[in-house]
């Protein structure tokens, strides 16, 4: 929580619902009451923090739907049929690094029930299969993969389970998923993210499963204290509200988790937050890189143009979120080429783009500067240090003296979120000799907002703050020439 001295709006929008939680083991300490004229601001943790950092990460979804071209089994998929060719993880990490990706979740096991591991609860997995006489582990050579290449590795584990005949007998397959989630943060080295999807359905019994999830959290949190946990409802991070990589425009990092129920959420709720409401939950992107989260022959022209994927980028990363990019590997067990090219030049763009921030280390100056934080910080390209206007200033500019004319399509603005999200409304001016002409327009910005624009020509550059709750804080700015894509 931080404190923050209210200009523009009421105390009480903010301070209601404070110490709501939906997961008794997650609720916050009660906070002394807010002073008047003061707000608290939810902040994020120091793993949400650690996860926002990186930007893209992706998923792998691969199964025995790979083998039998489908999005979800049902279950009844004899197990000899997952027989990979030339299972290489390794070659998956090092497409995932050249692409800039920086962690992987694997769908250790989908709808259908099928485990990628060994898993001593069930006979449906790798060990009933043809690959490797039934002796190999995906999830083992997947994690050991990302580390060597240096990206973290996250699980995805299926609570709905088409398969394990204790589904429906609520209490019997919690305890089962709670077994099977035991071996996979036991088993496996350090856990960087766990995904929990909100499908569910009736069991062989034709009662409808009960997840428990505080239960699950409890054993993440016991196990894998470092990990971020996904749902529709956090804790740590929650889904957009699209399978698309959209965020809203307007996009806030805090939901009140006790209104969001998982498998049944307000997707609109999710893909813009709740300005108002008390729990830091920022919102992950997931989207595939093809048509189908599992990978089918049918679709290797159908991947991706590089224009989509820039547009997917810049409405996730662009717009406060993390993009989960999925990319499945292939029948032979490998990330099929034309993805892997595709994700080349992705990154080939991105890095071009964001190589040189033209406003770096420029003189900066602003409307107001709150002690030891002057408009300087906002160009120093450290991300420790951060402009803040003075005490309760809700109404502030930041204006860049570019040194001389500059020409830039991008713009990039971060908040410094360890202060709370509180910027609701900005816009840029360009300065074009004689007076300031306005070149963009944003609410929220949070973690970054990126805008894109048709090339300006200005030799100075001013950010407006026009509403906030309570000091805005700055962390970085830049400016940003982007390289004609090619073909255009
Ligand atoms: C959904 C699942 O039903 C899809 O198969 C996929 O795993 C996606 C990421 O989540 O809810």
């Amino acid at each position: 929580m931080t404190r923050v001295r209210l200009t523009t709006v009421l105390a009480a929008l903010i301070i209601a619902g404070l110490a709501s939680s939906a997961f008794a083991e997650e609720a916050q300490k009660p906070a002394a009451a807010p002073a008047p004229g003061e707000i608290l601001l939810p902040t994020p943790s120091p793993r949400q923090l650690a996860w926002q950092e990186l930007e893209i990460i992706a998923f792998a979804h691969f199964g025995v739907n790979t083998f039998t071209n489908r999005e979800w089994g049902d279950g009844k998929e004899d197990p000899k049929i997952f027989n990979p060719t030339e299972f290489n993880a390794r070659q998956w990490a090092k497409v995932l690094k050249e692409g800039g990706i920086r962690m992987l979740i694997l769908t250790c096991k989908h709808h259908d029930g099928f485990c990628l591991w060994p898993s001593a609860y069930t006979d449906h997995s790798v060990r009933s299969s043809t690959w490797r006489d039934g002796k190999g582990d995906v999830v083992k050579e997947t994690g050991e993969a990302c580390r060597a290449e240096g990206l973290k590795f996250g699980v995805y584990l299926s609570p709905w389970d088409r398969h394990e005949k204790t589904y429906g007998d609520s209490p019997k397959y919690n305890q089962h998923f709670i077994n099977q989630l035991y071996e996979l943060l036991q088993n496996y080295g350090e856990i960087s993210e766990v995904w929990f999807d909100g499908a569910c359905s009736e069991g062989p019994n034709g009662k409808r499963q009960e997840y428990d999830f505080p239960a699950f959290i409890a054993v993440v949190r016991k196990c894998a204290p470092g990990a971020v946990i996904f749902s529709d409802a956090g804790p740590d991070v929650r889904w957009v509200g699209n399978e698309r990589g959209f965020a809203g425009e307007t996009c806030w990092s805090t939901i009140d988790r006790s209104k969001v129920r998982i498998g049944k959420a307000d997707a609109k709720y999710l893909n813009k937050g709740d300005p108002d409401a008390p729990d830091w939950v920022p919102p992950e992107c997931d989207v595939s890189i093809r048509p189908g989260w599992f990978y089918h022959p049918g679709q290797d022209e159908k991947v991706k143009s590089l224009e989509q994927l820039l547009d997917i980028y810049y409405a996730s990363v662009g717009r406060n979120g993390v993009l989960l990019l999925n990319v499945p590997p292939d029948t032979r067990g490998l990330i099929h080429d034309g993805d892997a090219a595709r994700l080349k030049e992705f990154r080939k763009v991105l890095d071009e783009t964001f190589r040189t921030n033209l406003a770096r280390g420029r003189s900066a100056a602003a409307t107001s500067e709150a002690k030891d934080h002057p408009a300087s910080r906002a160009v120093d390209s450290s991300g420790d240090t951060w402009w803040e206007a003075a005490d309760g200033a809700g109404d502030a500019a930041l204006t860049i003296d570019l040194g001389g004319p500059t020409v830039f399509n991008v713009i990039m603005i971060q908040e410094m979120i360890t202060q709370g999200q509180r910027v609701e409304e900005f816009q840029i001016e360009a300065w074009d000799g004689t007076a300031w002409r306005t070149i963009g327009k944003g609410t929220t910005i949070g973690h970054k907002r990126l805008l894109r624009g048709p090339e300006t020509k200005t030799d100075k550059v001013r950010l407006a703050i026009t509403k906030s709750r309570g000091a805005p804080t700055i962390r970085e700015f830049g400016l940003y020439l982007a390289p004609a894509l090619p073909g255009k």
